[in-house]
């Protein structure tokens, strides 16, 4: 597999694979009139970012009436069906749902789906969005300054047994492949401790997550850290993505694709765009990202491109009616 930098001679022209996110746990509607928190936004907006390049989408769930974060089956299944019916992207289902739900809420959307890709949290931590509160007033939804605050006092807890399960549950006993998001140095050492026992396999597809408060910070320092670590403790074993929560989420994302990686974008993440605006949609992410690395004469994997490269199971597989 490719994972060389322009310092190992790898800068040949190769197939980046784009993740977008489309709508997360993070931000909320008063944050953006963007953010798409409907089922038929969330289908709409997810079916434009694969449109617009978007190999994979990573998915959350909302509660239609208010947008709250939901972890809800019923919520997946209204949307799920509506993006498979248009496109055919690899749809990935969130088991980290939001960090203030418990682990057997988060699982049941991706229990039901036995989707070909789920995320899977490397390690408990603080997740803390709760200095995003001081930056709006007159909120939408009580729930919105309530949420922010709770991650304050608790944690977003992803225990080995809780991880353990995932893997037996989702992996073993579904077929689903993961996105291993890794915060910090510490969780690329968890995944390669469950490579060494054999409870996770090649070709490991890692997100290297910067920027989230608790894990490590969004700076080119650090990704390069992550990656040397990755490096060092899992060789040839894996590959991997770049995400960046905040608004340095292109800058970061287009280091990953000089160090060889791949990249996920989308409003989960941020809700920016260079230079500094609220981005209009996540198809405009997406996009721009895609010019980024075609300018530096990569190209985009199409979504059987990704299959094939993450050894997927292919989405005839799947339970898309849930
Ligand atoms: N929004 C990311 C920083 C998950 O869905 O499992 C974290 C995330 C977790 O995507
Ligand atoms: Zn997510």
């Amino acid at each position: 597999m490719i994972k060389g930098n322009l310092s190992e001679g790898a800068c040949v022209s190769r197939k980046i694979i784009i993740t977008c996110a489309v709508t997360g746990s993070i931000y909320t509607p008063t944050m953006s009139p963007h953010l798409p928190v409907t089922p038929a936004e969330i289908a709409q907006s997810s079916i434009e970012a694969a449109e617009a390049g978007a190999a994979i989408i990573h998915l959350h769930a909302r509660v239609p009436e208010d947008g709250r974060p939901s972890a809800d089956p019923d919520h997946f299944r209204a949307f799920i069906p509506v993006i498979n019916d248009s496109c055919d992207a690899v749809l990935n289902i969130s088991t980290g749902g939001s960090s203030l739900m418990s682990l057997e809420t988060r699982l049941a959307p991706a229990r039901a789906m036995k989707p070909e890709m789920c995320s899977l949290n490397m390690g408990s931590m603080n997740f803390g969005i709760f200095t995003l509160k001081r930056k709006y007033e007159n909120w939408q939804h009580e729930w919105e300054p309530q949420l922010l605050d709770a991650t304050r006092h608790t944690m977003f807890t992803n225990t080995y047994q809780d991880i353990e399960n995932i893997l037996a549950d989702l992996g073993d006993g579904a077929g689903a492949r993961f996105e291993f998001e890794c915060y910090d140095m510490g969780h690329i050492e968890t995944l390669a401790y469950y490579l060494r026992q054999g409870l996770v396999k090649a070709p490991l597809y890692v997100q290297f997550v910067l920027g989230v408060m608790g894990g490590i910070g969004a700076s080119p320092e650090n990704l390069l850290a992550m990656k040397s670590c990755a490096d060092r403790l899992l060789g040839d074993n894996y590959q991997f993505s770049v995400l960046a929560a905040g608004r340095h989420q292109i800058e970061l994302a287009t280091m990953g694709v000089i160090l060889g990686g791949n990249v996920r974008v989308g409003l989960e993440d941020s809700l920016t765009i260079p230079p500094g605006r609220l981005a209009t949609s996540n198809a405009e992410q997406v996009k721009k990202i895609r010019t980024i690395i075609e300018e530096m004469g990569h190209s985009v994997a199409t979504p059987e491109e990704a299959r094939r490269m993450l050894c997927l199971k292919g989405r005839g597989a799947v339970n898309m009616a849930l």
